[in-house]
């Protein structure tokens, strides 16, 4: 059974992810009743666009969410705490961009390309929650690879854009980029040390192990979604001075031998992935082709010569889109398909 018009509220809906939820609803066929959109007491009244409407903003409350029947949260971890039991209490499923639940053994956390079956969990809490987004386009290239020869350790660096930490952090580098061409001081208000021109081993805070918590999240998550906690997964996080599109490079050993053209011919079918892997026409994906695109971009696939059955690749995908917007309302479409 599959309900015809399904009403959602975007929570957040100001912000950077909440943006990118309006512009993927709008983009894809979503059967889409009301659209309510909700974000803090600032934002009141405030119009935004979708496609020929302008919708008002109301302020997010407990009773924020009658006649919905899917709630999308992206407004910081704190907020979905407190208002999602709510929205689930009201009778809406809430699929939650934060990292509040992720971990939460009562709620399934969904990479619809990898564990749509684990969406059939949502009826114990009403809440669906959405991956990171390091970990997510690793996961949508890794699948096919996991699914034909098992997965025994994962190595990976990320080099992650600064979108992922919000607009303040866009402005923070553009503003560094004009100082240093006009020679002047660099201000560094969002991100610890400068980021133009740099890289920073550190994203989220760190950890007794000596981790940062984007990277636990990575191993985790990781876990979590393949529903095995024997994988090996170590990260690197960094952050670089890309704006959109977050890309990585991973290492992984199989179980059983898999030659590079093999993992090719996997990844040329694989949902959501585009393979971009021509080294003889100098190309493979990159993160200035990313931004705006659905896809999970995959290339440099090639044997790991120093061990047995290993595999490098390099995966690229928008941060915002993939990473969080799109995937919430992938999971929206597979949960209203299959269980509404
Ligand atoms: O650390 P936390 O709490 O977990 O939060 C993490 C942040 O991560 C983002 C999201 O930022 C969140 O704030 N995020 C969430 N999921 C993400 C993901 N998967 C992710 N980032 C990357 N990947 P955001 O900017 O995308 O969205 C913030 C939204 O949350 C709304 N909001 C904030 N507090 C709220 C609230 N909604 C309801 N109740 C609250 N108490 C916020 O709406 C926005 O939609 P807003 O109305 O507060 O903001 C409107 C515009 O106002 C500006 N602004 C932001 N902070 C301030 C501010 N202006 C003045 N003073 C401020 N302190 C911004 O321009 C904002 O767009
Ligand atoms: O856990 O690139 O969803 O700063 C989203 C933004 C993790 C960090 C999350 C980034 C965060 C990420």
């Amino acid at each position: 059974m599959s309900k015809t018009k399904v009403n959602v509220a975007v929570a957040g809906a100001t912000g950077a992810v909440g943006g990118a939820m309006l512009d993927v609803l709008a983009r894809r066929d979503f059967p889409l009743g009301e659209l309510r959109l909700l974000a803090s007491e600032r934002s009141v009244g405030r119009k935004l666009k979708f496609k020929d409407q302008e919708i008002a903003v109301q302020q997010l409350t407990g009773d924020s969410f009658k006649d919905i029947d899917v709630a999308l949260f992206s407004a910081g971890a704190s907020r979905s705490l407190e208002f999602a039991p709510a929205a689930a209490e009201a009778g809406a499923v809430v699929v939650d961009n934060s990292s509040a639940y992720r971990m939460d053994p009562e709620i399934p956390l969904v990479v619809p390309e990898v564990n749509p079956h684990a969406i059939s969990q949502y009826t114990r809490r009403g809440i669906i929650a959405n991956p990171n987004c390091s970990t997510i386009q690793m996961l949508v290239a890794l699948k096919p690879i996991y699914d034909k020869v098992g997965i025994k350790r994962i190595v990976v660096s990320t080099y992650q854009a600064v979108s992922g930490t919000g607009a303040k952090a866009i402005e923070e580098l553009k503003s560094q980029v004009q100082a240093w061409v006009a020679g002047e001081k660099l201000v560094s208000e969002v991100y610890p040390y400068q980021i133009a021109f740099n890289c920073l081993p550190h994203i989220d805070v760190f950890l007794d192990n000596g981790y940062t918590k984007e990277e636990m999240k990575m191993v985790n998550e990781t876990r979590k979604i393949f529903a095995d906690d024997g994988i090996g997964v170590t990260a690197t996080t960094v952050r670089v001075p890309v704006i959109y599109g977050h890309s990585e490079a991973v290492n992984v050993e199989t179980d059983k031998k898999i030659s590079a053209e093999e993992v090719k011919a996997l990844l040329k079918n694989a949902p959501g992935v585009e393979l971009v892997d021509n080294p003889a026409a100098d190309e493979y994906p990159m993160a200035v082709n990313c931004a705006g695109k659905f896809a999970t971009m995959v290339g440099r696939i090639r044997e790991d010569e120093s061990i047995a059955n290993g595999i490098n690749f390099w995966v690229v995908a928008d941060n915002i889109l993939k990473g969080a917007a799109l995937n919430a309302v992938q999971i929206a479409e597979v949960l209203i398909k299959d269980y509404l």
